[in-house]
Formats: structure tokens, sequence, C-alpha cells
């Protein structure tokens, strides 16, 4: 390997990033599927070894990371030098005059490491600060030329690599997953045309309507600044007064109040690019258009009590699910539908479609599908990658351009803003993670931390010495902005103000709050009862009431007498007393429950439960169904270890009734064997186990002598097998019924939850 490393250049692709060699592009944005052997590896870099820095990163799953590879780094086999590349001698002591003598201020060794750690943080995102990342591919379903020329759209099949990042937003870096938010769900598009960035959320709308707005907003979400509470939460006065007096946030209220918030896994979420975007195509033909991410495993979401007991026992879990589901091949994977309408259509809709707090219901536009997303590669390196990814709406391509809604204006500007002093600088984009496959060339220079080296003296355009190079594309090649018009009514000058369909602040509000299911509209009023009850001034929470009165008095009812409120506080005066009708009053697809996704168990995970004396083989044999559609079946044990069993069947349990909850599953299974009961039965933990996992609706498989648990845990004594097998989640099996038994547990697993049995308050 030494020799080799000698032989080369120390960077062998240097010369085809300048355009030497061939002069061509690298590859177009084509992804290959991983050898079989590479599905599910490990991407620890100590496990591979490469001629060039010592790693290989896995054979390129996609282009993105064969890019990277020429600043992956690997030390395996290799001395530690210092940032110069000189070799250290000893790693452990400083330099000093005599072994109890002072040490040398010479000592460069010393310095460099010290000073390089002082500087290893960055500031964190103002707002997203907690995420994760992970590295796929776009695959378009058929060409979508009719509509517009973006190049991932161009022919059915192509690849195009990405990079995702998923995060809270109220939390700063080290917060937990679980709190109760709206998800950033960012992609950057590496296309052969240069980067496009699609940076939506897992909710179709937004707080506000103006980026005027968005400090006042953050700033009241935020952990109150005299005292820097509450971390990762908005049940505090400060957001409630704002936005109880911005009616506008209304109906992203709904949105955050509903169990949207808390997703069981970014695999099992949407994602949407909020505002209304153009589409155009090679005529210079436009069509608005809203982007729509949908999980190939259907959207499930966790209930509020184990999001919060989550966030004590595993506050990665979300960053852990992602990192799971990938290394085991359990790849997320999305399908993106597009709502496309013309001009004309929206002129007609009832309400604006500049407003980001309103949606295109999709029985006025139906939401085509036209690809799919696949995230197949954990990053080598946190901070290398999902850390420094710098996401920028102004980041679009031909084929994709803004409609003029006033909130994404303001994040056109934002983002680069931003980075700036995130990443210190204007050369971000260099940052290999940042960086486009397509080549850069332009008349930029310098600034901090600089990378690409510009040879010759020309830095300006017009020039000759150059030859004219960089030369400007055209229209034909280059991207040129739809030359959208103001209609002649709508001419006014230059205001402050917005357009009168803005102020109707309720119909969408009332439109998803009618489409959820009792359960689901249960819940947003039990979210709404619990952030506002968190709320220390009474006057907050009434003109909160009074305005959810507009949207719907069923769901101000439920929240006023949650809070103690008779009567209800007078409905506050809405903005626009005549609201334009709605086309549509009920919208089934905003519910959760009507994206059962492909029904699949893949990447849940069932805790089944053992201790010694179990009788192992009937568990075993759950644990293998499980495996074989996905699913991971951990044993968990009092402790963690072999055990002896009743049928001399190895047990291993490599998870503990301690270390590993009971809410951190989706479902259990109880064992029998009257020792290994007896044994669980003497352990505390057992009974909350059972308790959550009831309490949460999850799937539970009770074997044989383990039914003595459930009256132990408090479950009501009615649960008897006629009604439990009556699809309340429960399922209770004999020796010799275990088969049938396992069969019925999966399938009911498969429905993720069981709310038929949830009560409120409730009953264990
Ligand atoms: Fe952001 N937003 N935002 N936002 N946003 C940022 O950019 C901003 C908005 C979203 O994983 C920041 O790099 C303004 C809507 C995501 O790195 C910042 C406004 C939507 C992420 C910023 C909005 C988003 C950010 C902070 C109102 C959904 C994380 C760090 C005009 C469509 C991206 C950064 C990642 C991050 C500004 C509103 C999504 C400060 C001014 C609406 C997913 O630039």
């Amino acid at each position: 390997v030494q020799q080799t490393v000698a032989a080369m250049p120390h960077n062998a692709t240097k010369p085809l990033e300048h355009g030497f060699e061939n002069g061509t592009n690298p590859p177009a944005g084509e992804a290959v599927e991983p050898p079989s052997r590479l599905v599910g590896a490990s991407t620890l870099s100590e496990e591979n070894d490469s001629a060039k820095v010592g790693t290989a990163a896995l054979d390129g799953l996609n282009a993105t990371t064969e890019s990277l590879d020429r600043v992956r780094v690997d030390s395996s086999g290799r001395t530690l030098t210092t940032n110069q590349g000189v070799a250290v001698s000893d790693n452990q002591n400083s330099l000093k005059y005599g072994v109890r003598g002072p040490v040398l201020l010479e000592d460069f060794v010393l310095r460099e490491k010290i000073t390089h750690f002082d500087h290893e943080r960055i500031p964190e995102r103002i707002v997203h600060a907690r995420g994760s990342g992970a590295h796929g591919f776009f695959e378009c379903l058929r060409p979508l030329t009719d509509v517009t020329m973006a190049a991932p759209f161009r022919e059915a099949g192509k690849r195009t690599p990405v990079f995702v990042r998923f995060s809270t937003v109220q939390g700063e870096r080290g917060s937990k997953d679980t709190a109760r938010d709206v998800r950033g769900f960012a992609v950057k598009f590496y296309t052969d045309e240069g980067n496009w960035d699609l940076v939506g959320n897992n909710m179709p709308v937004f707080f506000i309507q103006d980026a005027m707005k968005f400090p006042d907003l953050v700033h009241a979400v935020k952990p109150e600044p005299h005292h820097q509470m509450p971390q990762a939460a908005s049940a505090h006065d400060t957001f409630w007064d704002f936005v109880s007096l911005m009616p506008e946030s209304t109906h992203m209220l709904m949105w955050v109040m509903s169990d949207r918030a808390i997703p069981r896994s970014f695999a099992t979420m949407q994602g949407f690019g909020v505002h209304t975007f153009r589409l155009v195509n090679e005529q210079g033909v436009s069509v608005f258009c809203k982007f729509h991410w949908s999980p190939a495993a259907g959207t499930h979401s966790l209930v509020w009590d184990e999001a919060v007991k989550i966030s004590g026992a595993d506050p990665d879990y979300h960053r852990r699910d992602l990192w799971e589901r990938i290394e085991a091949g359990n790849y997320p994977e999305y399908e993106l539908g597009l709502q496309t309408f013309t001009e004309e259509q929206a002129e007609q809709f009832s309400f604006d479609i500049l407003d980001a707090t309103k949606i295109v219901p999709e029985e006025l536009v139906p939401v085509i599908p036209v690809g799919r997303m696949v995230l197949n590669r954990n990053p080598d390196n946190f901070f290398a990658e999902t850390e420094q990814v710098a996401f920028c709406t102004a980041q679009v391509i031909p084929g994709i351009d803004f409609s003029n809604d006033p909130l994404l204006a303001g994040r056109i500007h934002s983002y680069v803003d931003t980075q700036i002093s995130r990443l210190g600088g204007p050369n971000f984009h260099e940052i290999p993670i940042n960086a486009p496959l397509v080549q850069v060339h332009n008349n930029q220079r310098d600034g901090m931390h600089r990378q690409a080296i510009h040879r010759g003296r020309v830095n300006y355009e017009p020039n000759s010495l150059a030859g004219g190079c960089p030369f400007q594309a055209g229209a034909a090649q280059g991207f040129v902005s739809v030359p959208a018009r103001i209609r002649a009514e709508e001419e006014q000058g230059k205001v402050r103000a917005k357009p009168e369909k803005f102020a109707d602040h309720y119909t969408q509000a009332r439109l998803f709050y009618e489409s959820q299911t009792p359960v689901e509209q249960c819940h947003i009023a039990n979210a709404f009862r619990f952030e506002l009850s968190k709320v220390t001034v009474p006057a907050i929470r009434e003109r909160m009431v009074a305005s959810l009165r507009n949207a719907s008095e069923d769901l101000a009812l439920k929240v006023g007498q949650g809070l103690g409120m008779d009567p209800l506080p007078d409905p506050l005066p809405p903005a626009l007393a005549d609201p334009a009708p709605p086309e549509v009053t009920k919208s089934p697809p905003l519910s959760l429950l009507a994206r059962p996704g492909d029904g699949s168990i893949r990447g849940r995970k069932v805790a089944l439960l053992v201790a010694p004396g179990v009788r192992a083989a009937p568990l075993l044999q759950v644990q293998q169904a499980l495996l074989e559609q996905g699913a991971i079946g951990r044993l968990v044990g009092p402790r963690i270890g072999p055990m002896p069993t009743a049928d001399g069947a190895a047990v291993d349990a490599d998870a503990s009734l301690e270390n590993e909850p009971g809410f951190l599953f989706d479902a259990l299974v109880l064992p029998d064997g009257a020792e290994a009961v007896a044994a669980l039965a003497q352990d505390g933990h057992t009974a909350e186990f059972v308790r959550d996992q009831f309490r949460h609706c999850k799937t539970i498989l009770v074997l044989g002598a383990a039914r003595e648990l459930l009256a132990l845990a408090g479950l009501p004594p009615s649960l008897d097998k006629a009604q439990a097998q009556g699809g309340t989640g429960l399922i209770l099996a004999g020796e010799g019924e275990e088969q049938a038994a396992t069969q019925a547990f999966l399938q009911a697993l498969a429905k993720h939850r069981h709310f038929g049995r949830e009560m409120d308050p409730p009953l264990v």
C-alpha cells in the first residue's frame, strides 16, 4: 500500500477537476446499485483499505459519495503526523526541560494539537440545529419534459445523487429527537446541471406568511431569553403569546399539535416543499408546482406519552433509527409527487397560492407520482457531511423557478447569508459535501478558506487575454428566470401589504381538523391542552382558545374544558368576516392513518422478553419470522448475557429491561416458561414495560404462562382471549398455538397501533 501511494500524485483526480485530460465534466449524476456484499456493510472506514488515503469508502453507492473519495481519510496502518505531515514521535508527553521541568514554548506539536482543538466547534444553525443526514439517489419514473427541463426529470430511470438532512427546529444541536416540533426535510440534488436544494418540512404549511415575521416567530419559540428554557419545546408562554396574536398561524398549529409533530421515524414521515414553485419547460412555458414526499413505509407517528419517555431513554431515537435502517439495508424510501396547476387555475382558487399557510387540497389538484428517493448510505463523518452541509433555497437549476411567495423570497436571501457566518466565509460551496458534481467556473476569487487554485491572470469578464473565458452560457443553456408579469389590475406600485385572501386564517385550519379521524382529533385537542397548560399567563390561554373557536367549536370546547374554562371566551374577531367558500371541506389524505404505505414491518423493533428458564424455541421462532420480514427482534432480559432455558436452546439477551425500556419498541412478545415468568414478575421493570406497551397501543403477543404478567401490570382482567383477538392488538397463545399466533402478531404489527384501547386519561 505504501508503495502505491508514493507512486501516485497526491490527488489523482485533481487534473480532471480542472478540465485537463479529456476536458469533460465529471460523469452525469448516476448512481450504481451497491454490490450485494456492501448492502448493510458498516461505513466504519477501519474495515476498508485503499491505495490512496488508506481507505476507499465503499465503492461508490452513488456519484456523490464517489466524488468525495478524494477527501476521505483513513488512518489504518498510518503514522501519526502533524497537520504539516511531520511524523510525531510521542503523542503522550509535552516537550519539557527535564522530566520535572517547564514545558517549552517551542513544542509545536502540542501547540498545534491544542490550537486545533480550541477551534473544533462551529456555530450551530440558528434553527434546525439538531439534524441527521444520509446519502442516496433520486430516480425519475418517467420524463417530465412537457412541464420541466430540470435535469433530474429528463428520462425514466435516470438517477440523481442526493444528500438529505432531517432536523427538528427549536432545540439545540444536542437536544432530543422526539420533541413536539416541525421536522426539516432538506434534499440536495447533485444534478448534472448544478445543485438543486429542495429545503422542505414534514408539514406542507408554515406559521407565517411573510419573511418579515420569521425572526419574531423564532425568538418566540426558542428558549425564553432570560432563563433559556424550555429546550426543544414549544410549550411555553412566549410561543403561545406570539401565535395567539398571529391568527395566520392557526392552520400550522393544527399540524404541529397533530401526531405529525412526533414522527415514529424519519422513514415514516412525509416531506413538502411548502411554497408554490414553478416548473419551466424548454419552450419557457411555466406551471406552478407543489412538491410532496411520501414514505414507502407509510406515515407513522409516536404518541405523546411515548415521545416524552423516549426523550429520556434515547434522545438520539430518530438519528439511531435512520442509521440502523440504512446499515441493515432497510433503506428509507420516498415517492416524489407533484401537484401542478396553471396561473389561470390558481386565480380561481378560494385561497392564494402565494400564501404558505395554505395547502392546495389533493381533491382540487391531484398529486402525481414522478419518482422515488432511496437513502442507502450513512455519512462517514457527521461533522464533515451532516454538519457542514449547507442548504440554500436560492439553489435552483434550469427548469425550476420561484413563485412570488413573500416567505420564499426571504428564504432565498437568508440561507446563503447564514452559511457565511456559520461556515466561516463565502467559500462554503467548496466544502466537499456542498460542491456540485459539475465544474464551477467564474471570476469570483479569494475569501476565507479558498480551495480552488485559479490559474492565469484573468479574473474578470469581458476579457481577451483568456479568450473571453469563462463565457456566459446564453439563454439556450444558462438559467433564465421566468418572465412572470404582474397583472395590470394588480399593479399597485410599492406597498407593504398582503393580498386579501391571505386574511382567511381559519378555513383551512378547519379543513385539516375536520379531515382527521376521531383518534387524531383527540390527539390534537390533547396536545393543545398539554401545551397551553404549561402556559402561565391565563390571558394567553384564553386568547388561543378564543382564536380556536373560529376554526372549530368542537376543538375549542375540548381544549377549553381541558383547561378548566367555563364558559369559553368569546371568539376572536376574525380578520376576514366573509371568506370565500372553500372548494373542499374534508380531505381524507390529510389524515396520517390514510397512508399505511406498503404495509410492511421493515425497520420495526420488537422486544422479546427472556429470563432464566424461558421456553426459548417458540420465542426464537417469532424472532426468525420478524427477521424474515425485515423487522428486528431483540432479546431483552433482567440482565444482558446468556441464560439457561427450559428447552436447552441457546438464549443470549443483548438488552436489559433497564437499558432498553418498553417504550423504545414497536411491539412486545412475552415468553412462556413458568420459571422465566416468575423471574420477570420479580423485576419491577417488567410491569412498566408491559404497561407502556399497552398504553401506547402497541401489539403484544403473550405466550403461555406469560399471561400472569398482564395482571401484574394492572391490565384489565376482562381482556380474555376472545376479546383480545378481536383487533385490540393483544394476542394470547397457549402451547401449540404459537405458529398461528405469530402470524396474527405479524399482521397486527403491520397496523402499527391499536387505538381502540386508547383512553383519556389512560386506564393503566
Ligand atoms: Fe428555514 N432556515 N427559514 N424554513 N429551514 C434555515 O438555514 C428561514 C422555512 C428549513 O438541514 C436556516 O442553514 C427563513 C420554511 C430547513 O441544514 C436559515 C424563513 C421551511 C432548514 C433559515 C424560513 C424551512 C432550515 C438556519 C422564513 C420549510 C434546515 C440554518 C422566511 C419549507 C436545513 C440554515 C438543514 C434552516 C431561514 C422558513 C425549512 C436561518 C428566513 C417555510 C429544513 O437560513
